[in-house]
């Protein structure tokens, strides 16, 4: 080849690739001309390779001159890439520029649920009178849900039907007795102890839920009696929906307890006088109670000549519904913050 030949080719590919980078519209594209240009397979590659045939002589004047245009090449490449990419970078902001002007997402503070407000509110007014908080597992033995606590093995509470069972001998616990036959098993008394959570029983309708509330206290000691217990409720009463509300207590039956009762108290909405929510009557039910039976002391490994004791339970559901008046209990699990935020903290 002769050098004006390659020489003229090389000034050539020099002009082509400057008027190409010149016209490119895209730093892409112009990425791509330099590939084709300036790359392994490109023309200027195809020059340095004919090069390799001229005289040795000629070969560093030669080299000297490639490497000459191709600097130029590059530089003048650098050159179109950065104004091509200021002017991308420029229509890119410009495309995502933010309206500062439009409003924000809001975002809703949480709130405590009534269930768990109401437990904790019942829990620090008996810890005014001396009790803890204790709790257990929600799956119990059979031994500790139904046995200790003196039901009978042929007791209704005891079927499939009302009771969820895990195996033959463990159960989702149908109420928080278990935890005071554990505190009972662990402890050593004089006890005074709120047990609240979680309890489940096989029920369903527009009044149950299979999975819902509970707290029971438990109080042992040398010399224990009813009037303990009534003094306690209705100081917890007053606390709980107001000063001054009456409470009664009417007998009733349960295999925990002897003697057992139902209390109530006056209705805190209309305070006795008789309304929608009390059914006119001016009293409403609030829970059960009694003194500890001889035979649960017995399954606790407690002497029952030796300890007394009392027991009730609240429903914490039904108790948020009266001290609230929150009228259907699918509220309580459909998680909507305009019903959450109407409660106190
Ligand atoms: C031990 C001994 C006795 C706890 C008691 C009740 C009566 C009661 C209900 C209230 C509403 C359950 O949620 S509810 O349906 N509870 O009527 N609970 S006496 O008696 C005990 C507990 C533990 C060792």
């Amino acid at each position: 080849m002769q050098s004006s030949g390659w020489e003229g080719q090389l000034a050539e590919i020099v002009r082509e690739a400057e008027t190409a980078f010149s016209s490119a519209s895209t730093s892409k594209d112009l990425y791509e001309l330099k590939v084709k240009f300036l790359g392994k397979s490109g023309s200027f590659q195809s020059v340095m390779k004919a090069m390799g045939a001229l005289p040795a002589a000629e070969k560093p004047a030669a080299g000297k001159l490639v490497n000459e245009a191709k600097q130029r090449l590059e530089a003048r490449y650098a050159e179109v890439e950065s104004a091509l990419k200021s002017k991308e970078l420029g229509e890119r902001l410009a495309a995502e520029s933010l309206d500062l002007t439009l409003p924000g997402t809001a975002w809703t503070p949480g709130a405590q649920h009534p269930v768990t407000l109401v437990m904790d509110e019942i829990a620090e007014i008996m810890s005014r009178l001396g009790y803890a908080v204790r709790t257990g597992p929600l799956i119990e033995s059979d031994r500790n849900n139904f046995e200790a606590l003196n039901v009978p093995k042929d007791h209704p509470a005891r079927d499939m039907q009302d009771t969820f069972y895990i195996d033959e001998h463990h159960v989702l616990r149908t109420q928080t007795s278990p935890i005071q036959i554990r505190v009972m098993e662990s402890e050593a008394p004089p006890l005074r102890v709120v047990a609240p959570g979680a309890v489940f029983r096989c029920d369903a309708d527009v009044s149950h839920s299979p999975n819902f509330h509970q707290i029971e206290g438990l109080c042992v000691d040398r010399r224990v009696s009813m009037a303990d217990l009534k003094g306690t409720i209705t100081f917890f009463v007053g606390e709980f929906f107001g000063r001054g509300l009456k409470t009664r207590f009417r007998p009733s039956f349960f295999p925990f307890t002897e003697p057992s009762a139902e209390m109530d108290c006056q209705c805190p909405l209309c305070k006795g006088k008789g309304c929608r929510m009390c059914g006119q009557s001016g009293w409403i039910e609030i829970g059960g109670c009694g003194l500890v039976h001889p035979n649960v002391f017995q399954s606790a490994g407690l002497d029952p000549k030796q300890w007394q004791g009392f027991a009730f339970g609240f429903g914490i559901e039904r108790m948020a519904i009266i001290k609230y008046g929150i009228t259907d209990i699918r509220l309580y699990t459909e998680n909507d913050v305009r019903f959450l935020k109407q409660f106190p903290s």
